[in-house]
């Protein structure tokens, strides 16, 4: 069955963990709103729009999946995870690892309040005081304690030291490896100085990256690249050195 995946065009954004998780499965998949023969952003700005529809989606990502239209990035990673061996089959592994991926999210929310501590309606410019301030708690309080986090999640699954939960590679990894390399394009120095005592952190960032469906998605055109629209945007006064 070929999935089809909504989200914004020009961002890797939240739509990033869907789209590493149908990489590393080497899934079928449509990027809709990237690919005008599919319907392009139209087609889902017309699902969104759907009001009449019961079990309409919120936000992008979401993913149809046959009769199935599934929205919320933990939710859609938690049903491929457990179609594509992507988690654990037990009840325990699967609710660790969505509750790894939640505590991931609200890492992704925290990064980009950073930039829009006010509003995401406004300009970063029209909230920059506020932007520098929340950064600099962001920097110094907040990401090197989900960093501890999950250095230590990884240190104690015995399992697997180079995986986040039980030996085999989960989409929780894959979501890992995506908020490091945002954190290397957005904040550069605060993640180079956590470098040296999250080695476990940093590792599994490689291990991915190095995986070959991952390593060749890296360089094809399906990923977009870093920039100033997304969540992980570089601004020099946020990360100083
Ligand atoms: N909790 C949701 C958040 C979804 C979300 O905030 N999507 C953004 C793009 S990354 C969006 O388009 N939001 C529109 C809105 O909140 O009005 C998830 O993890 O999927």
């Amino acid at each position: 069955m070929k999935y089809e995946l909504y989200y914004w065009p020009q961002i890797q954004g939240r739509g990033e963990f869907v789209r590493l998780a149908l990489e590393e499965c080497g899934a079928e998949y449509v990027d809709v709103a990237r690919e005008p023969s599919a319907g392009g952003i139209e087609a889902m700005l017309r699902l969104l729009g759907e009001h009449s529809a019961g079990h309409r989606p919120f936000a992008p990502p979401f993913l149809r999946a046959g009769e199935l239209l599934i929205g919320q990035t933990a939710n859609i990673l938690d049903f491929l995870g457990a179609r594509h061996s992507l988690a654990p089959t037990s009840e325990a592994g699967r609710r660790w690892t969505l509750q790894l991926q939640l505590t991931l999210s609200d890492l992704v929310d925290e990064v980009h309040d950073t930039h829009h501590p006010i509003a995401g309606s406004l300009y970063y410019e029209d909230q920059k005081p506020e932007a520098e301030r929340r950064a600099g708690d962001f920097v110094h309080q907040r990401l090197p304690k989900f960093l501890d986090y999950f250095e230590q999640v990884l240190q104690h699954n015995t399992a697997g030291a180079a995986h986040l939960v039980g030996e085999r590679l989960s989409y929780a990894d894959l979501s890992l490896f995506q908020l490091v390399a945002g954190l290397q394009y957005a904040y550069p120095h605060a993640l180079g100085r956590l470098a040296a005592t999250h080695t476990r952190v940093m590792a599994l960032h490689e291990a991915v990256k190095a995986r070959p469906r991952i390593r060749a998605y890296l360089v094809s055109p399906r990923r977009v690249p870093f920039n100033q629209k997304g969540i992980f945007r570089r601004y020099p006064e946020l990360d100083p050195p």
